[in-house]
């Protein structure tokens, strides 16, 4: 079993992570952790706080010389941003303000949003690590991409190997995860124009997994489901607000004929699929197929300018002026890749067992020899 947890305010003195589960044997060291960190940042349209933080990552325990222990690893990141004195008493729409001020019975609001912030999310990229690399020694490659911002798509073509994705993104759209220049240019425009006017955007990722085996996951209860598991941890993800494996809204339109993947066989590939309407996942299991899902964000609550009710006094008042990104998707998109790496490596210990990383492969192995022959 794969558990993690975080702590950490937004403007405190640190983001901290445990994660327990990791078996022992795996590369580990902290410059693992640098390129993905420093993609959570890449986006274009992110506020001021991203030119503050490194996001150094520093690993506590877990380790020794550079190969994980099968104990408990911890993480922390130094935060660099750490003033927040004023309180804050106006809720915004669209924020945790208002209902976490009631739930808590607090009227400072800063006490809600310094938690519910998206700066969680760096320690959940930094978590995901480890499990990114387990998942990876067994052959698995993830990307994760930006489809949409605001109403304006990029082309995704499904043809393309993740491998030659990244090269493609590193080439042209690093900052945009995405190799679509016109879309790129749209985006640039639609971005700027919402910083003059002090708005902000939302969008959609995709986000694909190549390499799995059929059979991660569970169809025998609802809670080992992988596609569950994979939506409440792209769920927990501020401001995303609905998922989609596949092409799960799309199919949903069709008939039944023409919304499932039709089964194919050959001596090379053993089972495969002509098309991947279902996203890799059946009956929540992976089927072996690419899997592919969708993350949508809403346009983030922080920067928008008005009028909102304040606490106690019932007056209505300006928002006070408030930090924000004007656009987090690409942000998100990497956040998803790694709840989901996370998530997927779970159900590899599950499936596969395992305190050393020796002892989990071997036994894959002799389950995809066994998948094989049937
Ligand atoms: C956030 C507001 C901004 C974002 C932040 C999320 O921070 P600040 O108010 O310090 O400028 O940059 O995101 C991060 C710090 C991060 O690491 O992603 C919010 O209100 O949720």
């Amino acid at each position: 079993m794969l558990r993690y947890l975080t702590a950490g305010e937004s403007h405190g003195k640190a983001l901290v992570g445990i994660m327990e589960g990791i078996p022992a044997g795996i590369p580990l060291s902290e410059s693992d952790f640098s390129e993905i960190m420093a993609l959570r940042w890449a986006g274009y349209g992110r506020g001021a706080r991203k030119k503050i933080e490194t996001d150094r990552v520093e690993i506590l325990s877990g380790t020794r010389n550079g190969i994980t222990l099968g104990s408990p690893i911890a993480l922390l990141i130094d935060n660099k941003s750490t003033s927040i004195t004023k309180s804050i008493t106006v809720p915004r729409p669209g924020h945790a303000d208002l209902a976490g001020a009631i739930k808590f019975e607090t009227y400072d609001l800063v006490n809600i949003r310094e938690r519910a912030s998206a700066r969680e999310t760096a320690m959940r990229v930094a978590l995901s690590v480890p499990a990114r690399k387990l998942i990876s020694l067994l052959g698995v490659e993830s990307i994760a991409m930006v489809r949409r911002i605001g109403r304006i798509s990029a082309s995704i073509s499904d043809k393309i190997s993740i491998a030659d994705m990244k090269v493609c993104l590193r080439e042209h759209g690093r900052a945009f995860l995405s190799y679509d220049k016109k879309a790129i240019k749209k985006w640039i425009s639609l971005i700027d124009n919402a910083v003059v006017t002090g708005d902000t955007l939302g969008g959609e990722a995709e986000i694909w997994f190549e390499g799995l085996p059929a059979g991660l996951g569970s169809h025998v209860h609802w809670d080992r489901r992988l596609d569950a598991k994979i939506a409440g941890a792209l769920m927990s993800i501020p401001a995303v607000k609905a998922v989609e494996m596949g092409q799960g809204i799309d199919r949903s339109r069709e008939i039944g004929r023409k919304a499932h993947d039709e089964i194919q066989y050959s001596d090379e590939r053993g089972y495969w699929r002509p098309t991947n309407f279902s996203g890799g996942l059946e009956g929540g299991m992976t089927n072996g197929e690419k899997l592919i899902f969708r993350c949508f964000m809403k346009p983030l609550p922080g920067n928008i300018n008005g009028f909102s009710i304040e606490l106690g006094t019932h007056e209505t008042k300006p928002l006070s002026e408030n930090r924000s990104d004007t656009v987090a998707v690409a942000a998100m998109a990497i956040v998803a890749e790694s709840v989901a790496a996370i998530e997927i490596a779970g159900c590899f210990l599950e499936k596969f067992g395992g305190d050393s990383f020796y002892e989990l492969q071997t036994a894959m192995d002799r389950y995809k020899k066994h998948a094989k022959k049937m």
